[in-house]
């Protein structure tokens, strides 16, 4: 079932080669996989060199501790020097580094010079507040420049952050302040959120009540909103106070290639959430790589705009560190993507003239449902490069996307990787690989990742089975902070010697890799897996459906019970909403329509038993599905931990929805 299913999803193939212009002026050619074939450590030793170190490495990568890795070990040199001093020493302190662009439509450009003041200052301010090299910094913050000073601020005195998703509610932060033990909490009154100021500080106040939180001895509060906002003396100063008065000049430290640099919290399946550790020397060297590898970036002219938020791995490595080593101009939007109308993020693109854009699946269904006729309002004729992360992303909204935000003309390139890996491991290279549709493809020069089956045998082309990483990558974890043994455990012990990242994946005819989803979202029904991925994506692909999420429910006669739940695209919501007050039959009608176009696409097995039309799906900061919720309402259980949701009203609005599903059955 499995393999003929993706037969299915493939059945329509299309593919894209590269445009000419941008193949004839890549970055990176075909020959970066013959050099790293031949000569891995080599290869990534060379692309160390695109730092300024302070003392150069003579190592590369010491694997004598399994899988306790060091790169680059007696290598010294400072990240906030690479990412923003180097670039004004060169010449380019004039060129601007960030475009602001904050949701009631303020904005700033600040250029790489103003940023090295800035960061100095902060630098300054932060040594002010007793902040050592090695203590921790808690950072929780709204999207404005101040926090990407703050996070370079840590790392150029060797202070690794924790950034803590402003969207998270106090508890989740004290959690995260205990684990990492934390001695400064970097905050602001509120941030601007759907037309509306949203209050970050009251939510630090709360955390710090909490036992454990002791160790906090300063609040460092960026004046963002300008609402009432309480305060502890002694504890709380004000971002204006301290930091203004700084001097603007600091002189960075040369740290270890293996200094920790941040630790970054994901939300395990159970348990409590894991500090993921990544360190300064081999995490540089990769995010600079890949971000000038996979985005083609040409930094004298190019505008790059990546949409995530700063709390996901995405924002540090493709935001942050990132860009700013490569002395990229790009884009900070602060708010929403339909704050104050729905073409927001196009009218950004037009106004900046962005040139790279990077999101998620997710903003691109969510464009998708609004209707084509909104991005068609702007001009995006800038753009010559899109990327895609966080989840696997459909066939149907990759061709959305590049039809109608690259003008069919841009590729799309479809990166897969992880908080752990800190990096782009698998992708296409812009300028070499012939583009397809809903799969990430090949991994990346100097990365070794392949799909296995339960014994850890390596899957032929056309099979399916768990994605694995069989050689360890420059900006890889190095642990979970404080727990070496669940680092083994969770990440190390399935299959020897290999790190496996708890996906699905399937290696089509061509060796390509696509991706499936979590192992832990595989159904099983009848005896057969199901991916919840292909279930989705033939979801997806029916015209009245803008995003879909699935899960199997525990069923008597088949072990699990397909479970959908469903947004409509703009027009079929308006109609359905309409019928639904006058006949529930109408409903059913679309129900049975769904079902049956499921069983067309992949098969009568995957037919859902139950699909129910909601107006929201649960979702983290990154936009992934928390399905685990919705396993929880499938089978009428009390919800599990909610506090990594954006917003956690739209469990109470599916939960409504309820009855209407049991009469599904
Ligand atoms: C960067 C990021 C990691 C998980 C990962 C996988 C999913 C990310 C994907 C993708 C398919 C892609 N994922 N990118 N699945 N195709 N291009 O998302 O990090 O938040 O730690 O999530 O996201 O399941 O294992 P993180």
């Amino acid at each position: 079932m499995s393999n003929e299913s993706l037969a299915n999803l493939l059945k329509e193939e299309r593919r894209f080669a590269p445009p000419a212009e941008l193949a004839a002026r890549a970055n990176v050619t075909a020959e970066a996989y013959e050099q790293a074939k031949a000569d891995r450590l080599g290869f990534w030793a060379a692309q160390a060199r695109r730092l300024s170190w302070a003392s150069a490495p003579t190592e590369t990568l010491d694997w004598s501790n399994p899988p306790f890795a060091k790169w680059f070990a007696d290598g010294k040199l400072n990240v906030a020097y690479n990412c923003v001093d180097r670039h004004v020493e060169n010449g380019l302190g004039d060129r601007v580094a960030l475009h602001f662009e904050g949701e009631p439509g303020d904005t700033r450009s600040i250029t790489y010079a103003e940023l090295l003041g800035e960061v100095s200052r902060a630098a300054n301010a932060l040594t002010e507040l007793g902040v050592q090299a090695g203590d921790r910094v808690a950072i929780y913050m709204p999207m404005i420049p101040e926090t990407v000073v703050a996070m370079l601020a840590c790392a150029r005195i060797g202070a690794p952050h924790s950034v803590v998703f402003g969207g998270f509610s106090a508890d989740a932060l004290a959690t995260r302040i205990q684990d990492a033990d934390a001695r400064v909490v970097i905050t602001a009154d509120g941030g601007y959120r759907r037309g509306k100021p949203s209050a970050l500080k009251p939510a630090v106040d709360e955390a710090l009540t909490r036992p454990g939180t002791e160790s906090v001895r300063s609040v460092l509060v960026v004046r963002r909103t300008g609402q009432e906002t309480a305060w502890t003396k002694g504890r709380d100063v004000w971002w204006h106070d301290l930091v203004r008065r700084q001097s603007d000049q600091h002189t960075p430290q040369a740290f270890d290639a293996e200094h920790p640099l941040f630790i970054l919290y994901t939300s395990g399946t159970t348990g409590k959430p894991k500090g993921i550790l990544h360190t300064t020397g081999g995490y540089l060297t990769q995010v600079s790589y890949t971000h000038h590898a996979v985005f083609d970036l040409k930094p004298e002219s190019d505008v790059y705009w990546c949409t995530a938020d700063v709390g996901w791995v995405t924002g540090h490595s493709y935001i942050v560190y990132g860009p700013l080593s490569n002395g990229a101009t790009e884009v900070l939007y602060e708010g929403t993507p339909d704050t104050p109308h729905q073409g927001r993020w196009w009218e950004i693109v037009q106004k900046y003239g962005v040139t790279i854009l990077y999101t998620a699946p997710t903003a691109i269904r969510a464009c998708m449902k609004w209707g084509d006729d909104i991005p068609a309002k702007f001009d995006l004729s800038s753009l010559r490069l899109l990327g895609s992360v966080g989840e696997p992303i459909n066939p149907e909204a990759w061709v959305w996307y590049r039809k109608h935000i690259g003008g069919d003309t841009t590729p799309v390139v479809d990166t897969w990787w992880q908080t752990e890996t800190g990096a782009i491991m698998i992708s296409p290279l812009p300028g070499v690989t012939d583009t397809k549709p809903g799969s990430a493809q090949v991994p990346l020069p100097g990365i070794a990742a392949t799909v296995v089956d339960d014994d850890a045998n390596e899957v032929p082309d056309g099979a399916g089975g768990y994605l694995v990483l069989t050689e360890p990558w420059p900006s890889m974890l190095r642990t979970i902070w404080g727990d070496d043994q669940r680092y083994l455990d969770t990440y190390w012990s399935r299959f020897k010697n290999r790190y496996f990242a708890g996906d699905g994946a399937k290696k089509d005819d061509d060796g390509d890799i696509w991706l499936l989803g979590r192992v832990d979202d595989v159904m099983l029904v009848s005896g057969h897996n199901i991916s919840t991925t292909e279930v989705e994506s033939a979801l997806v692909s029916h015209p009245k459906v803008a995003e879909a999420a699935v899960v199997g429910a525990t069923d008597p006669q088949t072990t699990q019970a397909i479970c959908a739940f469903v947004i409509l695209r703009q027009e079929a919501a308006a109609a359905e909403a309409k019928v639904e007050a006058a006949s529930a039959d109408a409903e059913g009608d679309l129900v049975e329509e769904l079902r049956a176009h499921v069983a067309k696409q992949l098969g009568p097995i995957a037919k859902p038993k139950r699909i129910l039309p909601v107006a929201e799906l649960p979702k983290t900061r990154s936009g992934k599905i928390m399905r685990r919720l919705l396993r929880d309402v499938a089978e009428n259980r009390a919800l599990g931990d909610v506090t990594t949701l954006t917003d956690s009203s739209v469990m109470e609005l599916i939960q409504s929805r309820l009855p209407a599903a049991s009469s599904e059955d």
